[in-house]
């Protein structure tokens, strides 16, 4: 195959962003097909990629025979339906997260696959690209520094859009911490609670936030999580770890820093496509030369499935104020 043609599902803000980086910056793959039920969207879209052709669904794009791979930035809602009909043709994917927006779906999703019987559902945990997040799995894997103790994470996003819910704080923003505490740690998440700080005044009535939320492992490692949605300054995702010996963050800006009228400053990023454009970079690259093969490159769906039953008792610790147990299903041999 010499590109792999790349259908996009959603082009929203994600979406339109993977369009320009797979037809700008990545190399072995091109955008053939576009599905965006808002024509609006969908013709804004095709600017960056104007050999694709536009499609009123994922089945007639791959009946179309111009497909050989998914990209599904759609909202979580939305998933299923696309994955369903996606896994029925054999066709690679990236999924972006929340891989589903409750348990029964992404365990269908799961067994979809396994049936299909090849791993062919990548999620788009894009952290796990990170260099800050790859250093940072190293050094707590090298022991250097003695036993990992416990982890403060904050992530702070400066403001978010309207159609964002106060549930969102766990299933749209903490689903990354549920799963990169668990790939930090090597260890399932078994418990969480979610304590109300203070309210910002400035957050949208809809939201009560910020929150901090304690996520447990099961090998007894506590993870603090700042969930903020309203700093207004900017965008942050900083994890401070703590060992038997010492200490290790990640995440500062390393922005330009600037000297004025009496004043050190240091740009500071104001949203996620920025802070991990490179960990998109790497990860949407990865996927690529994987899915020529016919396989993913990253997190599968078993990994989808895990941070969507952490955000299941994230939801129930939520609403209850209390600490809540989180529950697995066996994971299946295929997924070992
Ligand atoms: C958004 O969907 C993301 O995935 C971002 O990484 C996260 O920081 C933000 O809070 C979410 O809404």
């Amino acid at each position: 195959m010499s590109l792999l043609r790349v259908a996009v599902i959603g082009t929203g803000s994600m979406g339109t962003d993977h369009i320009i980086r797979i037809n700008n910056r990545m190399s072995g793959a091109t955008i053939s097909a576009i599905i965006e039920p808002d024509q609006k969207r969908a013709d804004a879209a095709l600017v960056h990629a104007p050999d694709a052709k536009k499609f009123a669904s994922i089945e007639e794009a791959i009946a179309s025979g111009l497909v050989d791979a998914a990209l599904v930035a759609t909202p979580g809602d939305f998933h299923e339906a696309v994955l369903m009909p996606i896994i029925a043709a054999g066709i690679p994917v990236l999924c972006e997260k929340p891989m589903t927006p409750d348990v029964p779906s992404a365990l269908r999703i799961c067994a979809a696959e396994e049936k299909a019987g090849k791993k062919i559902i990548q999620v788009g945990f894009m952290r796990r690209f990170d260099e800050g997040y790859i250093e940072l799995r190293d050094q707590i894997k090298s022991e250097r520094l003695g036993e990992l103790l416990a982890l403060h994470c904050a992530h702070r996003n400066p403001s978010v859009p309207d159609w964002y819910g106060n549930d969102m704080l766990i299933a749209d923003s903490v689903s990354h911490e549920f799963d990169i505490v668990r790939y930090l740690t090597d260890s399932p998440i078994v418990s969480v609670e979610v304590k109300q700080l203070k309210r910002n005044k400035l957050a949208p009535e809809r939201l009560n936030e910020p929150i901090l939320v304690l996520l447990e492992t099961e090998s007894g490692i506590i993870a603090t999580v700042e969930m903020n949605v309203s700093v207004q300054f900017g965008y942050q995702v900083i994890t401070e770890a703590v060992f038997q010996k010492g200490l290790a963050e990640i995440g500062r800006s390393s922005g330009m820093k600037t000297w004025e009228a009496g004043r050190e400053s240091q740009a500071e990023h104001v949203s996620y496509i920025t802070r991990f454009a490179r960990a998109y970079d790497d990860e949407i690259q990865a996927w690529i030369h994987a899915a020529k093969k016919g396989g993913i490159g990253g997190p599968n769906a078993w990994d989808g499935y895990m941070s969507v039953a952490g955000v299941q008792a994230g939801l129930a610790s939520l609403r209850s104020g209390n600490k809540e147990q989180a529950s697995y299903e066996k994971k299946p041999a295929f997924y070992n």
